[in-house]
């Protein structure tokens, strides 16, 4: 067993004292900072390691639900098969605190502070957010033994280090389709806690479209018994009860993540119209759908059995999430005028606001009378939502050929698609957000988000395939400044991601573009 504390705060002391550098201090085998995304600001100080076991006690702030769930999220990183894994305890500790997670109110919320000294690691967050940040840079700079859950060692030591840090966009997200194929609660919690580690913070669930709708509506249940029973290829599909997904939501509520939930629509709705004859302006339910063509499928919009039909599952979704978005789609809407598409907008827009939620919508939406508060999702490469921007309106960055991670990397990749551009992660990693569009000006910017369309994916290792290493290179333009980043700097963390990548089973593409360390 280790008690380090009682030997190391005296090393502590002599190594702070000014002076000449200890000789002895082991050489590290790399000065050089993994950690992605790229911090605001890091420092490697020579001096002792930390020796982190299951015998270190974890101190959080009290009564802070949510920091102390960041105590515990730590304690098991660390916690081994064989040994009870680290206490965790509210301030004031005693004796013996070796690891301190505590809330800092001069610090923004997101930001923290990180300091792995011989005596001891000391996180600070503007908000529990900033201690669960810390905490995940703080692995990135743990061993990678400790990934390896059934042989973890019973200590590791950990390098000196300080970082000070927060996230340049406020909304740094991941989409998921899970309408084309179906990925079920467990699928979409590991995604989660792959996205956690990038420090993103929504997790948008394309949750309807022509081929599948995925959550459970009470007051119109054939939307999942019927409309739930296909995906791309002919596969069963599947969908969430609303307690599996709450038990979503609650998950990636933990880990900081605001679930987004999309249900397109006017177009994208082929499923519905299957399930309910009385959504048609024929008065016929359409045939299930499991190709991969848009734009075929819409919604009687004269109707008013489609507003009650809308206003209806808007309302029950909207009580089951507790984050203040609701994505209305209103892509690629091929059989509807201006005229009938924009009034269609404009009441979803009033009903999405009823029921207390901002409403976000792809970038189709920007020329129609939206509210400020509305956000417009930004896809097409060729077009710019300024419109939405003259009216205050704000944008989520999705370039369509740079963050769309279902694109191929490569004209000859077995899985994606290749219509928006062939995407290698260096493509995806160099651009700016502040240029990108034009219209779209820093400020108007809320942040980034990669979509991950499912039409060739079936699997999670095809998912984690596409994702990976690609969302690490947006994770990094969301989250980093652009002076901290650069290709080969980030190509050469990139590389030193690969043993703890492997570790954790995730399937990433070995790009020719980095340097991948075994
Ligand atoms: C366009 S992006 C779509 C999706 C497809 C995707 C495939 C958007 C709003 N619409 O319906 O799945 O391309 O890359």
């Amino acid at each position: 067993m280790f008690r380090r504390l009682s030997v190391v705060s005296v090393v502590l002391a002599t190594t702070c004292a000014p002076g000449p550098k200890p000789t002895l201090a082991p050489r590290q085998p790399s000065a050089m900072s993994s950690l992605i995304p790229q911090p605001a600001s890091v420092e490697m100080p020579e001096g002792e390691p930390f020796t982190v076991s299951p015998d270190s006690v974890i101190v959080v702030p009290p009564h802070d639900a949510r920091a102390a769930f960041v105590g515990r999220f730590l304690a098991d990183l660390i916690a081994t098969a064989t040994v009870p894994p680290p206490k965790v305890v509210p301030d004031p500790p005693g004796a013996g605190a070796a690891i301190v997670l505590a809330i800092d109110p001069g610090l923004r919320p997101e930001h923290y502070t990180l300091t792995v000294a011989a005596s001891g690691v000391q996180i600070r967050g503007g908000d529990a957010a900033g201690l669960f940040y810390g905490v995940q840079t703080l692995r990135q700079h743990l061993p990678v033994d400790v990934e390896y859950e059934a042989s973890r060692p019973k200590a590791v030591t950990v390098r000196p280090l300080h970082v000070v840090d927060g996230p340049r966009f406020g909304w740094r997200g991941a989409m998921l389709d899970v309408a084309r194929h179906f990925f079920d609660v467990g699928e979409v919690q590991r995604y989660i806690d792959l996205v956690a580690m990038l420090k993103l913070n929504r997790l948008h669930l394309h949750l309807s479209d022509d081929q599948g709708w995925r959550i459970e509506i009470k007051s119109w249940p054939r939307l999942t018994a019927h409309g739930g029973s296909t995906e791309v290829g002919g596969g069963s599909g599947g969908f969430y009860t609303q307690a599996q997904y709450t038990e979503i939501v609650q998950y990636a509520n933990e880990r900081f993540i605001t679930i987004v939930p999309e249900i397109d629509m006017p177009g994208h709705t082929n499923a519905a119209l299957a399930s309910y004859a009385e959504l048609n302006c024929d008065g016929k339910a359409r045939e299930p759908y499991t190709g991969i063509e848009v734009g075929f499928s819409a919604f009687c919009v004269e109707s008013e059995t489609t507003y009650t039909f809308i206003d209806a599952f808007v309302r029950e979704i909207s009580a089951l999430t507790p984050g203040p978005y609701f994505h209305i789609g209103g892509d690629e809407v091929k059989t509807l005028s201006p005229a009938q598409y924009r009034q269609f907008i404009e009441r979803v827009q009033d009903i999405v606001q009823s029921h207390g939620k901002q409403m976000v919508g792809w970038d189709e939406v920007s020329p129609v009378a939206l509210k400020p508060t509305s956000i417009v999702q930004h896809w097409r490469p060729k077009e710019t939502p300024k419109e939405a921007v003259e009216k205050g309106v704000k944008i989520i960055l999705s370039p369509a050929d740079r963050v769309y991670l279902d694109m191929k990397y490569t004209p000859t990749t077995p899985i994606g698609l290749n219509w928006a551009a062939i995407i290698e992660v260096r493509d995806a990693y160099e651009w700016e957000p502040s240029t990108y569009v034009p219209g779209v000006p820093e400020a108007a910017v809320l942040g980034i988000e990669a979509p991950l369309w499912t039409e060739t994916v079936a699997s999670l290792r095809d998912l984690e395939f596409l994702a990976f290493p690609r969302l690490a290179a947006v994770a990094e333009i969301a989250w980093s400044r652009p002076e901290r980043r650069g290709w080969d700097d980030f190509a050469s963390r990139l590389g030193r991601q690969a043993p703890r990548w492997s570790a954790l089973g995730i399937n990433f593409y070995r790009s020719p573009q980095v340097p991948w360390q075994h």
